[in-house]
C-alpha cells in the first residue's frame, strides 16, 4: 500500500482507489441500497439533514427524533446488507486491525447538500479508528481539533480518496462545507458517495 499524507493527525491517500475499483464498488454499494434505500434522516431537533443516508454491518447509524444512535434495522425494519467485501479488505489493509468495522454509513450528497461541523461520538470505544472513502463529485471537507474553537483547514475530497482517522483525530471536528456538483463522472447522475466505517463496540462479547 502506498504511504499516506499526515494531515492534522489524520492519515490520507489521496486516489488510493482507481477508476476500476471506484466503479466496482458503486456497483456494490447499488446492492446495499436496493436492499436498504437511502432516506431522508431529520436530527433529533427535527431539522431535516441534506444528505440522504443508510448502512451496511451488523449496526446501522441513524437519527431521528429519538436521537442519534445505532439501530440492528434500517428505518424500514430490514436487516442491514452487509458490508462489500472490497471494503472490509481496504479497512483490515489500511487499519492492521483483525476486528472488523460493526458499521458502514453511506453517505449521499447530492446538488447543494453538506454536513455541518460535528464530532462522531456515539460509538462506544474511540481507540478504534474510522474510515472514510470519497466516490463521485468533490467535496470541501473541513477539519478541526478536538475542541470546538480549535482552528480549521480545509481540503478538497475527490473520488477514490481515503482517510483514517485514529489517535486524537478520531475525536477531531469535522464537516462537509460543499459540493462541486458534476465535478466527477463516476455516478451518472452526479452527487457524492462517502462510506464510513466505524466500530461501535456494543456487542455482548465486547461489553
Ligand atoms: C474525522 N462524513 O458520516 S468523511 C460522518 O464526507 C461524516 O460524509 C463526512 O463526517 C462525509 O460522520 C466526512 C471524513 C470523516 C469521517 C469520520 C470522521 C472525518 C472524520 C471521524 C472522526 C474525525
Ligand atoms: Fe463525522
Amino acid at each position: 500500500m502506498a504511504e499516506p499524507m499526515e494531515i492534522r493527525g489524520f492519515r490520507y491517500w489521496p486516489g488510493l482507489l482507481d477508476a476500476a475499483a471506484q466503479a466496482a464498488l458503486v456497483a456494490e454499494l447499488r446492492a446495499v441500497v436496493a436492499a436498504a434505500p437511502l432516506y431522508a434522516p431529520v436530527t433529533p431537533g427535527g431539522r431535516p439533514m441534506s444528505v440522504r443516508m443508510t448502512s451496511a454491518g451488523r449496526l446501522g447509524w441513524v437519527t431521528d427524533r429519538r436521537g442519534y444512535r445505532y439501530e440492528a434495522a434500517h428505518p424500514s425494519g430490514v436487516a442491514w446488507p452487509p458490508i462489500p467485501a472490497s471494503v472490509l479488505a481496504l479497512w483490515h489493509g489500511l487499519t492492521g486491525l483483525d476486528r472488523a468495522p460493526d458499521c458502514c454509513l453511506v453517505n449521499f450528497y447530492g446538488e447543494g447538500a453538506k454536513m455541518g461541523l460535528h464530532q462522531d461520538r456515539d460509538e462506544g470505544d474511540f481507540t478504534f479508528p474510522v474510515l472514510s472513502i470519497s466516490l463521485g463529485d468533490e467535496a470541501l471537507f473541513r477539519v478541526g481539533g478536538t475542541d470546538r474553537r480549535d482552528p480549521t483547514e480545509s481540503l478538497w475530497l475527490r473520488s477514490g480518496d481515503v482517510l483514517l482517522m485514529g489517535g486524537a483525530a478520531r475525536l477531531a471536528w469535522h464537516g462537509i462545507d460543499r459540493l462541486r456538483f458534476r465535478s466527477s463522472r463516476l455516478l451518472p447522475g452526479g452527487g457524492r458517495i462517502n462510506l464510513t466505517l466505524r466500530v461501535v463496540a456494543t456487542s455482548p462479547s465486547s461489553s
